[in-house]
């Protein structure tokens, strides 16, 4: 067991925190503002390795680790939330693909995709069906050699924008194992897309449904064999949740260091908040429950890094305690800066509504409670 971080990994986080600090936090509050999809920027963050963290490298991809790719996820969301949170789930359709397609499909995508020429999505969700994932309802019916689509998914990240969409649908039976993963590209006919929702966070990246009527999409774009579509779903969540919790642990220790600073500035009653015990408690509080969180998230991707039967389990503790703690934290530093932590001139409001929507998504830490609970009562 080792606790502290080698060469390699300090030069890889630092690395992302200096892109962070240059490229995503200066406009992180204005790419917010306009719902502006910051994508030349995230093409820059490519050519640093970070849209195939975990794809091999005969394709283009930085074959790293899932601990490395939270300490990655953990600086670049210090520099804006949003856009951190959408460059994991290209990484996770980029996993999928090195991991279950095929020779073809891994060269004819994942090139494109390491350096974001083609952006992805991934398309879980239904308007029926979000919790229970596996009770998913839009079909790809067998014809010849097509599938033709007919549904739609919810909440889409990337939704209308991304050139390639990662969809589970039914080709089966009802239940997880009639659910198979298909790649849709942009422009196939049949494919369409809702209006971009308007959100309290996450706004640097757009969200939208996703239609499919009567949409042929080649077989040759099944990944995996037919029936294996909700495990490769669940396994990419794994990487996921580990990196959703990273995107809440980067800005809670962000806002926590702005908070330590702002008091030793601002003065009450005569002295500088620093000096009030009950203050500087809040903080030991703060500093300690993020420190466990964050020790949680490396233990947990070293689970997943090794493939262990506990893996799935550890990332549902990791994400639950790493969002929960990431949000309570940001909100502490808010209410530490008093009345400016509610002000856009500070970008405390900006974390807040950013990091609350990583308790939601990924699977809801309702949902992380029930996978964890099911590993301990399982015989
Ligand atoms: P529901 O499942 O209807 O849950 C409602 C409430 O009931 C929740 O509090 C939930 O925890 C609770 N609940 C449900 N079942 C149980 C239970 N058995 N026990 C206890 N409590 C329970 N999805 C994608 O596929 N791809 C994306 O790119 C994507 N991006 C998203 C981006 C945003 C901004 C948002 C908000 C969502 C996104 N989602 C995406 C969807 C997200 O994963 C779902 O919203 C989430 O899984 C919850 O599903 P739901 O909203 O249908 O809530
Ligand atoms: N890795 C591999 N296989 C897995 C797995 C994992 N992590 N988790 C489950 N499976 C397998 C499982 O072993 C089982 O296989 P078998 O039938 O051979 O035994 C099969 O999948 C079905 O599993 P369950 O019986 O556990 O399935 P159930 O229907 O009970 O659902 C649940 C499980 C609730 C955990 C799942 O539906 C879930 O995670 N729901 C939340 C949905 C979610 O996270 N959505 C996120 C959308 S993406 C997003 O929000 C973004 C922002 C991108």
């Amino acid at each position: 067991m080792d606790f502290q971080l080698n060469e390699d990994r300090r030069a890889i986080r630092d690395m992302a925190a200096s892109f962070a600090r240059e490229e995503l936090a200066p406009h992180a509050a204005q790419w917010d503002e306009d719902s502006h999809f910051p994508i030349p920027v995230m093409r820059k963050a490519a050519e640093l390795g970070l849209a195939g963290i975990y794809v091999r490298d005969d394709v283009g991809g930085s074959a790293l680790t899932r601990l490395d790719a939270a300490l990655i996820f953990e600086e670049l969301s210090k520099g804006c939330t949003s856009t951190a949170a959408y460059l994991s789930i290209h990484n996770m359709v980029a996993w999928i693909i090195d991991t279950f397609g095929n020779e073809d499909l891994r060269q004819k995508f994942l090139p494109k995709l390491c350096t974001m020429e083609l952006l992805t999505s991934y398309c879980l969700t239904e308007p029926g069906s979000g919790s229970d994932a596996a009770a998913l309802r839009t079909t790809a019916k067998d014809d010849g050699d097509h599938y033709i689509l007919n549904g739609s998914k919810a909440f889409i990240s990337g939704g209308g924008v991304s050139d390639l969409y990662a969809v589970m649908v039914r080709t089966g039976d009802e239940g997880p194992g009639g659910i198979s993963c298909l790649l849709v590209e942009k422009g196939t006919p049949g494919l369409s897309f809702g209006a971009n929702e308007v959100k309290m966070g996450w706004k640097s990246q757009p969200t939208a449904q996703v239609n499919f009527q009567d949409c042929r999409v080649p077989k040759s774009n099944l990944i995996g064999v037919e029936g294996q579509g909700f495990k490769i779903a669940m396994a990419a969540l794994d990487g996921g949740r580990l990196n959703i919790g990273a995107c809440s642990i980067g800005p809670a220790q962000e806002c926590l260091d702005q908070a330590i600073a702002y008091m030793r500035e601002r003065k009450q009653f005569g002295k500088p908040l620093t000096a009030f015990q009950a203050l500087q408690f809040r903080l030991a509080d703060m500093a300690t429950e993020l420190e466990a969180a964050r020790l949680l998230l490396y233990k947990a991707a070293t689970e997943v890094d090794a493939k262990t039967p506990d893996a799935p389990k550890f990332a549902a503790m990791a994400k639950r305690l790493a969002t929960d703690t990431g949000f309570k934290v940001v909100n502490d530093a808010l209410q530490l800066h008093g009345g400016y932590g509610y002000l856009r001139d500070y970008p405390i409001e900006r974390f807040l509504r950013d990091v609350r929507v990583h308790q939601i998504l990924e699977g809801t830490n309702e949902v992380m409670r029930l996978i964890i609970s099911r590993h301990l009562l399982k015989d």
